[in-house]
């Protein structure tokens, strides 16, 4: 079992950054005090069918009145850095500052930022988690209008000027294939929108490009020169491995992979800035039929390069093996089939496969084809259940968390890849979207039947702390003797 027979000690570099994050709508709750406004994710999870159970996010970890102690529980586990989440509607209640600013809601996020500077905590704020204003999904459809493009800008222009005194690290947007294919096309997710032809998600995924690029051209020539932050975005980014690596049609299906789920938004902002020829292919055959927006080449020019750190979100790895039949048939998602093997651990939730090595061929492959980029990791993390009696010693996370950065200490060192980042998801348990709260990925557990929703460090936070005191599993510490116990 490649997870278990390598695990090299060693010491991350000078300054390496330790996170954790979360996202508002995952953990805030107060979904309607102090005149926040309704997003697409309350109207979603209020919707009968649609979350597990009937979950909403209404109270989730109640962050809004909690964020204190969570800062607390941060400090004692040595945390300097920590990613949330703007609620959009909580500032700008009815999506547009012309429509009203809630002096409420920019308070709230002032408190927060200023609570972890004063703990030692530098803020790392992603614009977009999903939870867009409903009012602009009512108005304008939400993301398949490319009136959100300047929405966004409004927005993301507000929050520099607002918070960026303090922020000095910002994500435009998290995960934009996932708002798209699952929030326009499978409808899994907010707003819900179901289209098989990929019309929908294609003008998606149009919009966020151009709202990203736009928001880190503001940032680069308005507020660069006196905030001196970054700007980056997140990308979910899967792993697929050959299933013959001799066999060429496996090597190219794994490519193909490859492409269809990660170079939609990586290619453009990071790579020639052209979209890769899978989305090219698909856009070409819908013309057909529909009017779709495609890149001029003055929005290419404007989304190539228009990041300061490549912001990974990565959690599994698949199989790839050719599927002969894509000849005939129309989709290039036919043309591959996707596998896993069977000795992989499975998490709580049903695609999350615990497979290290990926992480590693990930980052080699994002240095060979992005041109060497900073690399922040922004998300990797392992669930568990809703279980009896809760699962406090979380051997099994730990485990995850011990052989994940263990491969990112070895992209960095033998592989010369400039990851600058990790960031642990989750700070806490918290509101797994269509998932409910079904499925945990906290370091600290959350009481959600307690209304005073108490949290729980489990072994993973010490574990985690370890790691961040020794800047990684430096020869002869505790933590070593601990990993290599559990080996
Ligand atoms: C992240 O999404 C989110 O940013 C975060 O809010 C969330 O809580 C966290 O992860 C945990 O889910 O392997 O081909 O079957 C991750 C979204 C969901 C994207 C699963 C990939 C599996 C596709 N991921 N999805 S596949």
């Amino acid at each position: 079992d490649p997870t278990r027979d390598d695990f090299r000690p060693g010491t991350f570099p000078d300054g390496f950054i330790w996170s954790t994050a979360t996202a508002s709508y995952q953990i805030e709750g107060a979904w309607n005090v102090d005149g926040k406004g309704e997003s697409i994710w309350d109207r979603f999870s209020h919707t009968p069918g649609k979350v597990d159970r009937g979950d909403t996010g209404d109270v989730a970890c109640d962050s809004y009145n909690k964020y204190r102690e969570d800062v607390q529980l941060m400090k004692n586990m040595g945390l300097k850095h920590y990613r949330f989440s703007l609620s959009w509607p909580r500032i700008f209640p009815n999506g547009t500052k012309e429509d009203g600013v809630s002096q409420d809601g920019v308070n709230y996020y002032n408190r927060l930022i200023d609570e972890l500077i004063a703990n030692g905590i530098a803020p790392m704020v992603t614009l977009y988690h999903w939870d867009l204003p409903q009012a602009l999904q009512e108005k304008y459809g939400g993301w398949v209008n490319e009136a959100l493009v300047g929405h966004y800008h409004n927005y993301a222009t507000f929050a520099f000027q607002t918070f960026g005194d303090r922020v000095k690290y910002w994500i435009t947007f998290n995960e934009p294939m996932i708002v798209c294919s699952l929030g326009y096309a499978s409808g899994e997710h907010a707003p819900g929108i179901q289209d098989s032809s990929s019309v929908s998600s294609l003008r998606c995924g149009h919009t966020l490009l151009k709202a990203h690029a736009r928001a880190w051209h503001t940032y680069n020539t308005t507020f660069r020169q006196l905030q001196r932050g970054k700007v980056g975005i997140s990308l979910s980014l899967l792993w697929a491995e050959p299933r013959d690596p001799d066999l060429p049609a496996d090597v190219q299906a794994a490519n193909r992979a490859m492409q269809m789920i990660n170079e939609w938004f990586a290619r453009p902002i990071f790579g020639d800035g052209d979209y890769p020829n899978v989305i090219e292919d698909t856009v070409q055959k819908l013309k057909l039929s529909m009017e779709l927006p495609e890149l001029s080449d003055e929005d290419k020019s404007l989304i190539r390069g228009s990041a300061d750190f490549f912001g990974v979100n990565h959690y599994s790895t698949r199989i790839a093996a050719d599927k002969p039949s894509h000849i005939q048939t129309q989709s290039v998602l036919e043309s591959f089939e996707m596998t896993t093997a069977p000795e992989w651990p499975r998490g709580q939730s049903d695609w999350l496969f615990a497979v290290p090595w990926g992480l590693r061929r990930l980052l080699r492959y994002i240095k060979e084809h992005y041109g060497d980029p900073d690399v922040y990791i922004t998300e990797n993390g392992w669930s568990d259940g809703d279980v009896q009696p809760p699962i406090l010693e979380d051997t099994d996370r730990v485990c995850y968390y011990m052989t994940y950065i263990d491969e990112v200490l070895k992209a960095i060192e033998e592989d010369q890849v400039k990851v600058r980042a990790y960031t642990a998801w989750s700070f806490m348990d918290n509101f797994e979207w269509a998932r409910g709260y079904t499925e945990r990925f906290g370091l600290h557990y959350v009481n959600f039947t307690d209304p005073s929703r108490p949290r729980t460090p489990k072994q993973s936070a010490k574990f985690y702390s370890d790691i961040i005191a020794n800047n990684g599993f430096p020869e002869g510490a505790e933590i070593t003797k601990m990993v290599q116990d559990m080996w």
